[in-house]
């Protein structure tokens, strides 16, 4: 008799433990979440991602190839804004981020174009925060694929109710090509 009251025991341990570790596991991973990585490599982005916008901007190119597969984002004269990733804050995580990573490769045909990485924050169509990381420097050759990587701070104090919008400005009225763009909040 001794021997099953301590295995009923035992077992009552265990379903307790088994139903409520991996319940409060799951919470504390959604909540505290430090980074949150997206990629988009272009190859469906004619196919309209969530959270992305200006696909058409992303044509299948293969003169020059794409860094990878078969697309990547044009910009030129007449489309001087690229592919952009565009999302709320309260979207994308339950806490507001510190940074921002972007990365991505560049195709230019003219040596230090002017051109960069633009991040706008608005709230209600207003802008709120407006930053930019110059490329010019980053390319000084024409005709090859070149990797960048930049780092934006939030300096100002965000709320979840601001939007968010990362996307390549090309003033310097030459095709200039991205692809494979990944953008790291840290938080
Ligand atoms: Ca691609």
């Amino acid at each position: 008799m001794k021997k099953l009251i301590v295995f009923a025991t035992a077992a009552v341990l265990l379903y307790s433990c088994s139903s409520s570790t991996p319940k409060s596991d799951t919470a504390n991973a959604e909540s505290t979440q430090k980074t949150i990585e997206i990629t988009n490599d272009m190859e469906n982005a004619t196919a309209v991602i969530p959270s992305w916008i200006n696909e058409k901007t992303v044509i299948s190119t293969n003169s020059p190839a794409a860094h990878s597969g078969d697309f990547a984002c044009l910009t030129t004269d007449s489309s001087e804004y690229g592919y952009a990733y565009q999302e709320i804050f309260k979207n994308i995580n339950s806490i507001l981020p510190k940074k921002v990573v972007v990365s991505g490769w560049v195709y230019s045909t003219v040596a230090a174009p002017n051109l960069g990485i633009i991040l706008n924050i608005s709230e209600n169509n207003q802008q709120y925060d407006w930053k930019t990381y110059p490329l010019t420097d980053t390319i000084k050759e024409t005709g090859k694929w070149v990797e960048f990587s930049t780092s934006f701070y939030f300096d100002k104090p965000l709320n979840e109710n601001q939007e968010i919008r990362i996307f390549p400005w090309n003033q310097s009225k030459k095709p200039i090509y991205f692809d494979d763009l990944k953008i790291v909040f840290e938080y």
